[in-house]
């Protein structure tokens, strides 16, 4: 994480990092995730809460347990957790880290409602997803890496951030939460597949409806400092023996 990077990731709460993966890379995780489409579901939570514009003709749809599926689907997911450009980024925002929740698949196809603006300075719930800085240096607490595995351009919707506002003082104006008002504040962050986007939980972030003919295909992993947790308990599976066939390097993620 060279000094721009820091300068920017303290100014703004998340960095785009373009190009992370290769096209291969890509197209790995979607054939995997075409061949398991059938396990993609609709979250019983309400995720535009009463907002008027988020709302939409349909629900997202995520998917979960990549890490556990059969050899070769797991494969590019595995990796991605110890993938050589992200880790740089993670060691100085979190120091020792491991995979907190996740990762998550979240798709959205035309017209797939969005999710509130959240978090953000005084609206953490927890000191889990605390943003400081102290003694020269970042402390993050939960922090997402969102691959993007189809492009996000200019109109689609998708993710939104509200650059600086992990350093607010004051709560978040519920209009602002719905995507009602004050919406010159909102950045949407316009990505192609391949891109990284590094941001600290404590970010005001949500989801625009999906306004693209092509399906939003976006993975998210969650990462704590390795001292303290944000999600209660283990991670959910189907299969406990899986971790037995992963590298060190990625178990390490799990401890
Ligand atoms: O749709 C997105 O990329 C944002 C997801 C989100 O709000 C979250 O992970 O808390």
């Amino acid at each position: 994480m060279n000094d721009d990077d820091k300068f920017f990731f303290d100014l703004k709460g998340f960095v785009h990092l373009k190009g992370v993966l290769s096209e291969e890379e890509v197209d790995r995780c979607n054939v995997a995730i075409d061949a398991h489409a059938d396990r993609f579901f609709q979250t019983e939570r309400t995720l535009e809460g009463n907002s008027k514009v988020l709302g939409g003709t349909d629900k997202q749809k995520w998917m979960e347990g990549m890490l556990e599926w059969e050899r070769p689907h797991c494969e590019p997911f595995r990796q991605l957790l110890v993938h050589a450009k992200i880790q740089p980024y993670l060691n100085e925002l979190l120091g020792g880290y491991r995979l907190d929740h996740g990762p998550l698949i979240i798709a959205m196809d035309e017209g797939d409602g969005g999710h509130l603006l959240h978090g953000g300075g005084v609206e953490r719930q927890d000191f889990s997803q605390t943003y400081t800085f102290k003694f020269g240096q970042m402390f993050c607490g939960l922090t997402v890496v969102e691959f993007q595995l189809a492009d996000e351009g200019p109109g689609d919707g998708g993710l939104a951030v509200i650059p600086g506002s992990h350093k607010a003082n004051f709560p978040l104006p519920e209009k602002l939460s719905l995507y009602e008002e004050h919406r010159e504040y909102v950045k949407e962050v316009h990505s192609q597949a391949g891109d990284a986007i590094i941001f600290t939980e404590a970010l005001t972030h949500g989801t625009l409806v999906w306004q693209g003919e092509h399906q939003r295909r976006s993975l998210i992993y969650k990462y704590s400092p390795s001292f303290q947790a944000h999600a209660p308990g283990y991670h959910r599976t189907q299969a406990p023996d899986y971790i037995l066939d992963m590298s060190d390097e990625e178990r390490a993620m799990l401890s």
